[in-house]
């Protein structure tokens, strides 16, 4: 049995900087995501020193859905869509992020957004920071290095709370906040914290602190959000990958458990309000200096989230033999291949049974209700002699995720709220800035280098997902 609750939340899942572009359109600052260049699986993405010209940011027009967004909730609407996860572009509402007062022309396009939404019976979930701060937060104050950090994201969240409160009911404050666990890349420094690292600094006490500042940003959003509105959920986002040990030898276990203390701590803030002590040690031992005051605490033991919302693509596994004596999880370093597992064409371990590994793992450690706020495959599609896209690869993977979320909720019990596949229309790839990665229901001509119409197509998955909507997942 597939069947899900009457309510349950189906959906798909965006982000602005991802499908928007109009990146300079509507009084819109530049956004981190807008100083990206295109890589490719195994060419990262080059982070420029502002726009240079004659380079290739694939995020600057996207998909433009700024200007089609109608025809794509009409499409949405289409295959039955329940709930629709996006952004609010940072810098649409504060273009440099240290203004007093937002920008009126940004905040009404995502009136307008939500609007079209409710007129299809679509619930709007909104993540607050998705990989998008104005780039003069950046270059100014060195990203969330700085504290003043909390004070210019408390006052955008307050706004879009204030404004869209009768329109939004379920929030996220920073999307997938623990990537940058990974801190020896840029990527994930740069697009979680608007952190560049410059040469011989220590990362990972930089990493620690930033993610310290955002931790209390988002427990001030809360209290802040139900004041003004005490129906809204708010819920933190966690890039979920769980992370398996090689072998039975117990220090592999060990290892493994360890791992999951490191990359999942953040969620114990966010839930608990407190760092758990594994954490507190950790920073002793290694004589991080990390500026949390007395305050701070007072802060996240009062805005404890509501719910989890995480994306799940894939899981992770460790062997002890690669680590340090003390088990100090180092993700760069430590993962090794599962040889049990498939990859996708980017080299994502895929594995369906780890989301129902996942929604028990969440399920045991926070006793909350969970969002799969993100879930897909990333590929490429190419037209059938017929002009139509035969994805059956997407749904292949699709369905054995579905069927596990349903074995979750049904036979294990699991608190679900709903699910929505990431990239429900072709999109930007955040990870290489190609649009050839798609994850769609829907094909969007464009290619790598920006050429095509833009015009939109329905693929075979499209109306697969229709009829799992309709059926309320029985039928897959
Ligand atoms: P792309 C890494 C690992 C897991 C999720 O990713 C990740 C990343 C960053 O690449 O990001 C999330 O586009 C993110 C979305 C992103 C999506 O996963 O690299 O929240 O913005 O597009 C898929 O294939």
């Amino acid at each position: 049995m597939s069947k899900l609750p009457d309510d349950f939340l189906w959906g798909g899942a965006v982000a602005a900087h991802q499908l928007e572009g109009a990146w300079n359109k509507g009084g819109k600052g530049v956004s981190v995501a807008d100083v990206m260049t295109k890589g490719a699986h195994g060419v990262p993405r080059e982070i420029t020193e502002g726009v240079i010209e004659g380079k290739n940011y694939p995020n600057h027009e996207a998909i433009d859905f700024y200007h089609c967004y109608k025809e794509d909730i009409k499409l949405f609407s289409e295959m039955g869509f329940k709930c629709f996860r996006t952004s609010i572009a940072w810098s649409r509402i504060f273009p440099n992020g240290d203004e007093t007062e937002p920008n009126e022309e940004g905040l009404k396009f995502y009136d307008n957004l939500f609007d079209e939404c409710l007129k299809y019976g679509i619930e709007p979930v909104v993540t607050l920071s998705h990989f998008e701060m104005p780039y003069h937060l950046v270059t100014e104050y060195g990203g969330f290095r700085n504290r003043k950090l909390i004070d210019f994201f408390v006052k955008f969240a307050r706004v879009c709370f204030e404004r869209y409160k009768d329109k939004v009911n379920y929030w996220m404050t920073f999307n997938e906040i623990n990537n940058q666990a990974n801190f020896h890349d840029d990527f994930a420094p740069f697009t979680n914290s608007g952190i560049r690292y410059k040469e011989g600094e220590d990362r990972e006490n930089i990493m620690y602190q930033a993610a310290h500042y955002e931790l209390v940003a988002s427990a001030q959003a809360v209290t802040i959000g139900h004041d003004i509105n005490p129906d809204f959920q708010i819920g933190c986002m966690i890039a979920m990958c769980p992370i398996y040990p090689s072998t039975s030898h117990p220090k592999d276990m060990l290892m493994a458990q360890k791992a999951m203390q490191k990359r999942y701590y953040f969620t114990d803030v966010h839930v608990h309000g407190e760092y758990p002590k594994y954490m507190t040690r950790y920073f002793e031992r290694k004589s991080f200096h990390l500026d949390i005051t007395k305050e701070d605490l007072e802060i996240l033991k009062e805005g404890t989230v509501d719910y989890i919302g995480f994306s799940y693509y894939m899981s992770f596994a460790i062997s002890y033999q690669q680590s340090t004596e003390e088990y100090d999880y180092d993700e760069t370093r430590d993962l090794v291949n599962n040889e049990y597992i498939k990859t996708s064409d980017w080299g994502w371990p895929i594995d369906p049974e780890g989301l129902r590994y996942s929604l028990n793992w969440l399920t045991d450690m926070y006793h909350l209700p969970l969002f799969i706020v993100e879930n897909g495959l990333g590929a490429i599609d190419e037209f059938g002699e017929d002009s139509n896209i035969h994805d059956d690869y997407r749904i292949e993977y699709l369905r054995a995720h579905i069927k596990q979320m349903a074995k979750a909720v049904n036979e294990d019990g699991v608190d679900l709220i709903g699910y929505t596949p990431w990239g429900c229309i072709d999109l930007v790839s955040a990870g290489t800035g190609e649009m050839q990665k798609r994850y769609g229901f829907i094909y969007v001509d464009k290619d790598n280098e920006g050429n095509g119409t833009l015009e939109r197509y329905r693929k075979d998955s499209f109306y697969w997902y229709k009829d799992v909507i309709s059926s309320n997942g029985e039928k897959l």
